[in-house]
């Protein structure tokens, strides 16, 4: 460790005056256009501006992670350590001043200046470090533990380029490198002295000690620096501020004094590159890994930087190792860092030179694991080979554990020799491969799904075997969302009309917007309401006009689906109906009464042929319908480009319908489904994931369910699932799906879609589109009739909103705490 000396840890923090108000910001923020920014004060442009408040908010919140910090310090408290390959914050300027209770400061001082608040927030270019949401959920998680004042650290990657920029180009999809860090890094602290060697490939030594022990170390590996970049993550209101650290690597050579002396400059500067390659990029696949050496190598550089951070820390303590459990907890955002539990075995027994049986007690106890997904090919794996190149010693201790553990398994069930293949931390075939799931369950205390459905599923199906070993480690923890962005920030207006009548406790404890339930009835609330959804949906209608030139009636129905394109969350079976809807216009006039507007959004991952298929069918379902005189105002459809947090946000407060169309068993839990509800779009879904908890708290009538549940899902493919059998019973599928492959949506290219259709009709329709196809129909039906009730419509919403309490992931990461990693606020 190369950290610069701290100084004196009592020295005190420079006086803050007692209160800054607007003027105090506003010399602040020209203090920084100035010093910070090298501007002219008298005319700073937008982007200045926003750079100079995120730099004057930055300061605030650095003085307050000191204080936390030393509070943590000093009552000796529990951490919790969340490793996590992705996060996914969104835009920090409006969260932040609302955490920090400055957003009518910031707006007077920026009024003062002559810029407006909106305009200078939407000069942010959010950070899109994560795929979806198991990097959302790492964000959401984060800012509950600080509004909770727990004694956490996120820990990441600084990726250089985040999940890429997606533009939509003659209907198709085409990415760009997201370069979030061009306007450079005005909400964190680069620490370039503050750096931990992680080490790779090389070979394994084994030798014998002068007191006769088996010794191993590694020899000529290659290393490469991990430098800390730390955010900060405000609690609200509550002067508690927690660090996200993410790593980005730096080459080792440069600490080598010799490195550039040695006469090949141009040689010497390529190994820098290939070594800082390391954060360049996030994979941008979610729920299929790529499978790729460079992934391994961000996973295991995560994990060694990270243990290393947490042991220097631990070791200050001065307390024996078996006290490591007792003072901290790290948990495993999915198996992606799940080295980490190999390399703390390496740690306390080839560095610190415990005993195997010793070292193995710790870990067990320090380590928490949640899964987030039951899909097979999201199941992580590495080839063995390829394990053992990159990481020869993390490999030999796998092993260790395996046989250890599959010794203890032959023992609890000796007539079941069957039970070691399938559990085996490593899977014998032609070829062998790490099972990293099987790895994280054996070496953690507990696992977790992260919906009642799905963690049912873990137990009884995917990893049925490991609960009959280790029963007592499974458990639920339901997802939730952060209020404070996915209401209070996102939707501003309804925020107010809340707090107006129900006081401002449920922005902490969402529980309290049960509150509301009595002004259901109220005539005024109603109209409030209704006045404000309106007024969203007018704002978003706006948006849509200037980025893609199409106009939308804000009255129609918005029927929303945007998320992550997979073929399992079909977006496919949502524009089989938009054409059926469609044909019914033209077919008989009339029939259609509720106009509505479809709003799709979400990216594909780049080597996903069928998803971006996908993509590119809606858009020319999109062209195909927009352009139909005879539809006028009745159907409109609309993808936007590029969905991320910043887009979300506008979207979700204008939604009335919102898509959760998931087959029955694949969606682990959604998040997005809780964020509409939250703002008061109804739900269109299956039983799947957290929409089925959703039901059980806003009740049956209030949202509309349909389709297979996740066991008849199971019988039908068992019993030989035939897709074919629903297109030739229902002549409106049919209809459908022959103009799909006759190129009715590409008459330039007739046979561009046709593989669609095969995917359903000839290989199998792996994700049921068809046998959901006529209860959807049917279920939507259902939802424009409601619609047409315009009070009984805003009566739902009203209860989708109130009933949503339980889906605070502060009540979540409460669970966490209490259940799981046994730690309590500061
Ligand atoms: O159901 C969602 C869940 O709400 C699930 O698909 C998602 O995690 C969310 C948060 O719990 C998820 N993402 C991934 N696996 N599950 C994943 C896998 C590999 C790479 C990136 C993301």
């Amino acid at each position: 460790m190369t950290s610069q000396n701290s100084g004196n840890r009592k020295s005190r923090l420079p006086e803050a005056p007692a209160t800054r108000p607007a003027e105090s910001l506003k010399q602040d923020i020209l203090r920084h256009v100035l010093y910070s920014l090298g501007r002219d004060t008298e005319r700073p442009d937008r982007q200045t501006v926003f750079r100079a408040l995120a730099l004057s908010l930055r300061d605030r919140l650095v003085e307050k992670w000191i204080a936390s910090q030393r509070d943590i310090y000093s009552r000796s408290s529990k951490r919790v350590y969340y490793l996590s390959l992705e996060f996914l914050p969104g835009p920090f300027l409006r969260e932040n001043l609302i955490a920090l209770g400055l957003e009518n400061e910031a707006r007077e001082a920026l009024t003062d200046m002559g810029f407006g608040l909106d305009d200078v927030a939407d000069e942010e270019y959010e950070p899109g470090l994560g795929n979806g949401g198991l990097g959302r959920l790492a964000s959401c998680y984060l800012d509950s533990m600080a509004t909770l004042r727990l004694p956490a650290y996120g820990y990441g990657i600084h990726y250089a380029y985040g999940i890429f920029y997606q533009l939509i180009k003659e209907g198709r999809q085409v990415e760009r490198a997201d370069n979030w860090l061009r306007g450079g890094t005005h909400w964190e602290f680069e620490r370039s002295h503050y750096v931990h060697p992680v080490r790779f490939y090389g070979q394994v030594r084994e030798w014998v000690d002068e007191q006769g022990r088996l010794r191993h170390s590694l020899e000529n590996a290659t290393t490469v620096m991990a430098m800390a970049c730390d955010m900060f993550i405000p609690g609200h209101k509550n002067d508690y501020v927690l660090n996200m650290r993410l790593w980005a690597a730096k080459t080792s050579r440069e600490f080598e004094f010799s490195f550039f002396n040695t006469g090949d400059y141009i040689g010497a500067v390529e190994e820098k590159i290939r070594d800082e390659n390391i954060s360049m990029v996030l994979y941008p696949n979610d729920e299929a890994p790529e499978g790729k050496e460079l992934r391994l190598k961000q996973q295991f550089f995560l994990v060694s930087a990270t243990i290393q951070d947490i042991v220097r820390r631990f070791r200050k303590k001065g307390i024996a190792w078996d006290q490591l459990p007792r003072k901290n907890v790290i948990h495993l955002n999915e198996t992606h860092p799940a080295v980490a539990i190999p390399e703390l075995m390496r740690i306390l027994v080839d560095e610190e030179l415990l005993t195997w049986e010793e070292a193995w007690y710790i870990c067990v106890r320090t380590f928490a694991y949640t899964n987030h997904t039951v899909l097979p090919e999201a199941l992580e794996v590495w080839p063995e080979d390829l394990f053992r190149r990159l990481l020869p010693r993390h490999l030999q201790i796998i092993h260790e554990i395996n046989r250890r553990f599959l010794h203890d398994v032959r023992r609890q069930f000796p007539n079941d020799p069957n039970i070691l293949g399938r559990v085996s931390l490593v899977h014998e075939g032609e070829s062998r491969w790490v099972r990293m799931s099987h790895l994280a369950i054996v070496g953690s205390f507990s696992v977790n799904g992260v919906s009642a459905h799905h963690s049912e599923i873990l137990k009884e199906s995917v990893f049925h075997d490991f609960y009959k070993i280790f029963p007592e480690r499974f458990n639920n923890k339901t997802n939730g969302i952060t209020p404070r962005r996915w209401l209070r920030q996102c939707n501003p207006t309804l925020a107010w009309l809340i707090t107006e009548h129900i006081g401002p406790e449920w922005l902490t404890d969402l529980a309290q917007l049960k509150k509301l339930e009595p002004y259901v009835n109220s005539e005024g609330f109603h109209r409030a309401w209704m006045e404000v959804r309106l007024r969203n949906k007018h704002k978003l209608a706006e948006y849509i006009r200037d980025k893609n030139g199409i106009t939308v009636m804000p009255e129609s129905l918005f029927d929303v689906h945007v998320k992550r394109f997979h073929e399992y969350k079909r977006q496919l079976l949502n524009v089989l109906h938009v054409i059926a809807l469609y044909n019914r216009i033209r077919s008989s006039p009339g029939s259609v009464t509720v106009p509505r507007t479809y709003i799709f959004g979400g990216k594909a991952a780049p080597g996903y042929y069928m998803a971006k298929h996908i993509i590119r069918l809606i858009n020319s379902v999109a062209y195909t319908i927009n352009t139909d005189p005879r539809v006028g105002d009745l159907l409109k459809v609309v993808f936007l480009q590029n969905y991320c947090v910043t887009l979300a946000e506008r979207i979700i407060p204008a939604t009335d319908l919102s898509e959760q169309i998931s087959t029955a068993g694949m969606e682990a839990s959604g998040t997005g489904n809780m964020k509409f509800a939250l703002n008061g779009a109804i739900t269109i879904g299956t039983h799947d994931g957290a929409n089925i908890e959703i039901m059980e708290h806003v009740g049956n009538e209030n949202l509309f369910l349909f389709g297979l549940l996740s066991h008849e899902v199971n019988e039908m493919r068992s019993q030989g699932y035939n897709p074919r059998l629903f297109y030739e019973r229902d002549s409106e599928l049919r209809e459908v799906l022959d103009m799909i492959a006759g190129g009715f949506f590409s008459p330039s290219e007739p046979h561009l879609f046709r593989d669609v259709v095969e995917s359903l009709l000839n290989h199998g329709d792996r994700y049921m589109v068809l046998a959901d196809f006529r209860s959807y129909v049917y279920r939507q039906q259902d939802a424009a009739n409601a619609f047409m009730d315009q009070a009984a419509w805003a009566r739902m919403s009203m209860l989708n909103t109130s009933r949503m309490g339980f889906f605070s992931s502060d009540r979540a990461v409460d669970e966490y705490a209490k259940d799981i990693w046994g730690v309590s606020g500061v």
